[in-house]
């Protein structure tokens, strides 16, 4: 299996309810390793370059206003398959549909406040990875 790495965010909601370590107990859990992390507040501008695939959904302004309500924790994940696995980790867009064991279905709020974010493939893990950080700041 190949080590890959993997942008994570940790949301609004999770940071609101104090819940960056449990998140990232469970991802260390889990067996990715947390190789950069930061607290930042995202501008609106920053959300809505990272969400531009869904400029065209009707839940897009929702989403930007959400993200840009509170602080994230952005992440670089580090592991084998690190893509597909933390997918698997986070569970199901909405919670109600979410496995046990999954970020989402222990903390997510609703589908808008669903706690994390991951890429969902090797190109834009590349590309979500360079918006947030540079390479002194990855310590793999
Ligand atoms: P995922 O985060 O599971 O890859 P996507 O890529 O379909 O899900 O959606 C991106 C983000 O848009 C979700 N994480 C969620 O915050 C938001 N979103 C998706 N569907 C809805 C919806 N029906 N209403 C509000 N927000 C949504």
């Amino acid at each position: 299996m190949a080590v890959e790495r993997t942008f994570s965010i940790l949301k609004p909601d999770a940071t609101a309810r104090n819940l960056t370590g449990a998140v990232n107990a469970m991802i260390e859990k889990a067996g990715l390793r947390i190789i950069a992390q930061k607290r930042i507040r995202m501008s609106r501008a920053e959300a809505e370059k990272f969400y531009a695939v869904h400029r065209e959904r009707p839940f897009f302004g929702e989403l930007v206003s959400f993200m840009i309500s509170g602080p994230v924790v952005v992440q670089v994940l580090e592991g084998d398959n690190a893509i597909a696995k933390y997918r698997d980790l986070m569970g199901a867009t909405d919670p109600a549909k979410a496995a046990d064991g999954t970020i989402r279905k222990a903390h997510a709020n609703s589908v808008g406040e669903n706690s994390v974010h991951g890429s969902d493939a090797a190109e834009t893990a590349a590309k979500e990875i360079a918006q947030f950080f540079s390479g002194n700041e990855i310590v793999g």
